[in-house]
């Protein structure tokens, strides 16, 4: 008989990982886990009740959102809230942090960032979205959580994960101890270790970027797209190109795969779309424990310095080998 595996037990036998821990950090990855399911839930059943469609307020970028982000949005801040874990969540859909009363937790040691429905135009035709989070340990418990301890660089992260609500719902998470993946068992509405210890092809053959932008693109990254298109049998090109347009899926695929996940600057985005804090560095902590390379074109995604909540930053993450290559690129041509 197969042993099955709870993400509940494996967050709590690893905790002896971290000899000083207290649970508190077990405690939010479940509570995350908790919110992810309802979250869910409403995913699924997103075509059956009348819960799509714009809602009608904007998020900080102008960008319309749909019911679900709202929801999800929701459902994360109060599982994070109720958890007494948290002190600060950062949320893709809020301009400002949101301070958790320390009253409600008065040893909350820990800052989430989040994109609670990464994707989410993908919503309303029945193609997979996201979770994406990030967590950081306070600067100091002295006094209450500030700014300053929502700004933390890459590098900082004490955690990190996404949930991918596809075929399969999967949560995948790291502590900075290699990377581990969960598939939701809805019969007993568990998510159950199915694929551990995951570890990112060195070489991939399948390249992710919306090619409708080749005009504003780089010439690195217009250069390196001719390469993934040119024929030469010794490296298995032509690639395959895949683009989903969730980057939960478009990388989940290509951690598994092998492949490289490009959202570049353009001409009239010179940092590119993608968010640094909620989006780039927890896909750049995953990627890398999984043994891939993240970059910004030029450098570590990781070591780019925070300066706001909601920065952005150009996005290079996959197979080490395939980062390596257009980055040779993006020297050459800029
Ligand atoms: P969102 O957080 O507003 O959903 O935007 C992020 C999404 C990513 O999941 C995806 O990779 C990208 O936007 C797609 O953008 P585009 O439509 O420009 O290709
Ligand atoms: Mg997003």
């Amino acid at each position: 008989m197969s042993v099955v595996k709870t993400l509940g037990q494996f967050i709590i036998e690893k905790q002896k990982d971290f000899p000083y821990a207290k649970g508190e950090l077990s405690r939010l990855l479940r509570d995350i886990g908790i919110a992810s399911k309802i979250v869910n839930r409403e995913v699924n059943k997103a075509g059956l009740v009348d819960i799509l469609g714009e809602v009608g307020t904007q998020n900080s970028h102008g960008e319309s959102q749909k019911k679900l982000d709202v929801f999800a949005n929701e459902q994360f801040i109060s599982a994070l809230t109720v958890g007494g874990e948290c002190c600060i969540v950062v949320s893709e859909e809020n301009d400002e942090p949101i301070y958790i009363n320390s009253e409600v937790s008065p040893n909350a040691k820990y800052i989430v960032a989040i994109d609670p429905l990464d994707g989410s135009s993908n919503i309303d035709v029945n193609v997979s979205v996201g979770t994406i989070f990030s967590i950081y340990r306070r600067l100091s418990t002295d006094g209450p959580a500030q700014l300053k301890d929502a700004l933390q660089n890459g590098t900082e992260q004490v955690a990190a994960g996404y949930v991918v609500y596809g075929s399969s719902t999967m949560l995948v998470y790291t502590t900075g101890k290699g990377v581990n993946g969960f598939t939701l068992d809805p019969s007993i509405g568990e998510f159950c270790l199915s694929h551990p210890d995951m570890s990112m092809p060195k070489d991939g053959y399948i390249y992710s970027l919306n090619e409708g932008n080749y005009v504003h693109f780089p010439q690195g990254v217009k250069k390196y797209l001719k390469y993934c298109q040119e024929e030469d049998a010794s490296t298995n090109r032509p690639y395959s190109s895949r683009y989903i347009g969730s980057m939960v899926a478009d990388l989940h695929r290509n951690l598994l795969k092998g492949g490289i996940f490009i959202y570049p600057s353009t001409a009239s985005a010179p940092n590119g779309k993608l968010r640094l804090v909620y989006e780039g560095n927890p896909m750049a902590f995953i990627i890398e424990q999984a043994g891939g390379r993240a970059t910004n074109g030029f450098k570590r995604i990781l070591d780019t310095e925070v300066e706001s909540l909601h920065q952005r930053s150009p996005i290079f993450l996959g197979s080490e080998n395939m980062v390596l290559k257009v980055e040779e690129f993006m020297r050459e041509y800029c």
